[in-house]
């Protein structure tokens, strides 16, 4: 029996697909057939077509093949890019190195098993982002922080493993083009500090090797505090030589051991990890004493922006978290080394199922930077409820952060068009484990594959990524195909109906986050209130309250700063609002919330019912799968519908217009 499934790369038999000549022999130009990328391009293409098409491709070196695939290097594309053109009897594959070698291979197999028509293919395509990662939050003895499908693949009883799932994985992220994979927690602690000394260098050395063929550089996140517990020094203060020179010793022997290793991603100064905040040193100055050690060996430090104070009182109303990020980062902008990357998560607070994007976008313009986003979905129903993430990203990179005249979305900024930084891109924590299945919920493997292709191509609709993986996952009628992609495009918003209202965020369960517990954090010390009373609820971050709105440029911040041109899905973050306060429908916002969450509870279960529709053309342990993961998500949406109206209910006193049940 099959261990883990192939996901997207199940190359399934494509049945009377014209073009099979098209891949029967194949000639390689300027690059060497034994380098280990264009072997396992090579490989791939063999495997892919072979399944596919029931064809060897044969290797034409010593002949001038009649059609065929030619693959020869072009330096006049970008790096990592390729082209491929339909010419004659056969297609051109033509790329700049390796790597764009392998995404090519990788893009045409992705036609053919979508049975697109090859025979006028004219396509050149160079990755947006130069960074496309995922950060994974896998612990040493197997658990994953916020996983949602098993346990790591990496890692076992404080022991790495390295085999042929991590082959598979290498495989099926390197088809989406991602190139730099963290793969231990940021939060480092117990045996993960140890990744760093020679414990652990040997695994360290084949898991690198292995992601290197297919174009991954290996991250390890850091933990600060290392010279203390790893080293003995009574400090981990960045500006003390002593501190200094033990890193430049620890990095010399890593690189020693790892002379590919992409460098470290930090996360300091948060949630109790350690930072230079304790010696009175700012983000800064942390972040270059490592970005300086580092720079002999091409190292970079990717140095999270998640700063806050996590040890509020919840009767203070002039601490905003949502602030912080900003507050911490934005003076210090120009005063990062060009080795250093502030990673960003997409909102000011934490991935909540609608959030504003962080100010910190447009922002910063001297400092590289990247976007952080979560496929993991910690606050967006856990792999059980179904959340197709690319609506929310899309959102996220299209955004005007007013920094410019033209160019000045977050994808503008992130892939270094808007002020022609190099090392940029963007990030997502990841949602695998070593289910059979990876991800879990098999639907949410749609996130991954969404993720890395919208990291290289900006421009892609959530639409066409969901169409792609729908068909190169499942064999389905086109019906159903459509019935599905709809249910994806769908169902983030039918879960922010049922969920938290308009922006407020957080009214989940305290530690697991998955279900309703509407003052679960509301009188702790996180920072995350939505300070509902028996007149209205929501958290006045404007000139009058926290002053966050304040954070944008001058066009966005007086946006949000007025209730009437707020837009209305983030009204609660930015605004104190009262029940009987009209909204843009023309209901009051207590009716607003009653109406979406009865709605949001009757559309998980139209979705749940979509899915059964889909029985006989699903591979029975998939349906089943997926439909008791519905099951779940119905109870979950219920129970979400029925907590949150009955709370409002209590506080307002307010009846629903339309009479419905709440208790
Ligand atoms: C890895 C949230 C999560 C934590 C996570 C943290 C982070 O607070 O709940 O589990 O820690 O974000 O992003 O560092």
């Amino acid at each position: 029996m099959q261990e883990w499934t192939q996901l997207w790369l199940s190359y399934r038999p494509v049945k009377a697909y014209e073009r099979a000549d098209f891949f029967a022999e194949y000639t390689l130009e300027g690059f060497e057939a034994e380098h280990p990328v264009i072997r396992n391009a090579l490989r791939e293409l063999t495997l892919g077509i072979g399944s596919m098409l029931g064809v060897k491709p044969e290797s034409a070196v010593k002949k001038t093949p009649a059609g065929g695939l030619r693959i020869r290097r072009d330096t006049s594309i970008g790096s990592e890019g390729y082209s491929l053109k339909a010419e004659g009897d056969g297609i051109t594959l033509a790329a700049p190195d390796e790597k764009g070698v392998l995404y090519g291979i990788f893009h045409l197999l992705r036609l053919v098993s979508m049975k697109a028509d090859i025979a006028s293919l004219d396509v050149l395509t160079e990755p947006e982002n130069p960074l496309r990662m995922l950060n994974h939050w896998d612990n040493l003895d197997g658990s994953i922080e916020r996983g949602y499908s098993g346990r790591s693949f990496f890692f076992r009883e404080g022991k790495i493993l390295v085999n042929d799932r991590i082959r598979d994985y290498a495989r099926l992220i390197g088809s989406i083009g991602i190139n730099g994979v963290v793969i231990n927690n940021v939060n480092v602690k117990g045996d993960a500090t140890d990744l760093i000394t020679d414990r652990y260098f040997p695994e360290l050395q084949k898991m690198a090797e292995i992601f290197s063929g297919y174009g991954i550089r290996l991250f390890l996140s850091l933990n600060f505090a290392s010279p203390m517990e790893l080293g003995g020094c009574g400090t981990c203060d960045p500006l003390d030589p002593e501190v200094v020179t033990w890193w430049e010793r620890r990095i010399r022997t890593v690189y020693k051991a790892l002379p590919s290793l992409g460098g470290f991603l930090v996360k300091a100064d948060s949630e109790g990890r350690p930072g230079p905040f304790t010696y009175g040193r700012n983000q800064a100055q942390g972040a270059n004493m490592l970005a300086d050690v580092l720079k002999p060996y091409g190292g970079l430090v990717i140095w999270r922006c998640f700063v806050y104070n996590c040890t509020q009182d919840w009767r203070d109303r002039i601490t905003d978290r949502a602030r912080a990020g900003y507050d911490n980062f934005c003076s210090l902008d120009g005063a990062f080394r060009d080795n250093v990357i502030l990673q960003i998560k997409n909102g000011p607070v934490d991935f909540q199922i609608r959030e504003p994007v962080s100010p910190l976008f447009g922002g910063m313009e001297h400092t590289n930077q990247m976007l952080e986003v979560q496929i993991a979905q910690e606050y967006t129903g856990q792999q059980i409820d179904l959340c197709y993430l690319m609506p929310m990203f899309r959102e996220v990179l299209d955004f005007h952060t007013c920094c410019r005249d033209e160019k000045d979305t977050v994808a503008d900024i992130i892939s270094g068009r808007t002020f022609g930084n190099t090392n940029m891109g963007i990030a997502a924590v990841c949602n695998t484990g070593d289910d059979k299945n990876w991800t879990g919920n098999d639907l949410a493997a749609a996130n991954l594959y969404g993720f890395g292709r919208l990291a290289w191509d900006m421009s892609l609709s959530s639409a066409e990524i969901a169409e792609e993986w729908i068909r190169q996952t499942f064999d389905l009628s086109p019906e159903s195909e459509r019935m599905l992609r709809d249910m994806l495009l769908r169902s983030r918003e039918v879960y922010e109906k049922y969920t938290c209202p308009l922006g407020i965020g957080w009214m989940v369960n305290p530690l697991d986050h998955y279900g309703p517990s509407v003052d679960g954090y509301e009188y702790s010390r996180w920072g995350t209130y939505h300070r509902s009373d028996h007149l209205g609820l929501g958290v006045d971050r404007t000139d009058k309250g926290t002053g966050y709105a304040q954070q944008y440029r001058e066009t966005n911040a007086a946006m949000y700063n007025d209730p009437h041109t707020c837009p209305e899905e983030l009204l609660l973050f930015f605004h104190r609002v009262l029940y009987e306060t009209r909204l843009k429908s023309g209901k009051t916002l207590i009716q607003h919330i009653y109406d979406s969450h009865f709605e949001g509870a009757s559309e998980a279960k139209e979705m749940a019912e979509c899915w059964e529709k889909l029985r006989l053309e699903l591979d029975p342990e998939v349906y089943e799968r997926v439909r008791e993961r519905f099951r779940r998500q119905i109870r979950n949406a219920e129970e979400w519908r029925d907590q949150v109206n009955s709370y409002f209910y209590r506080k307002s006193g307010i009846p629903d217009e339309k009479g419905r049940r709440i208790y």
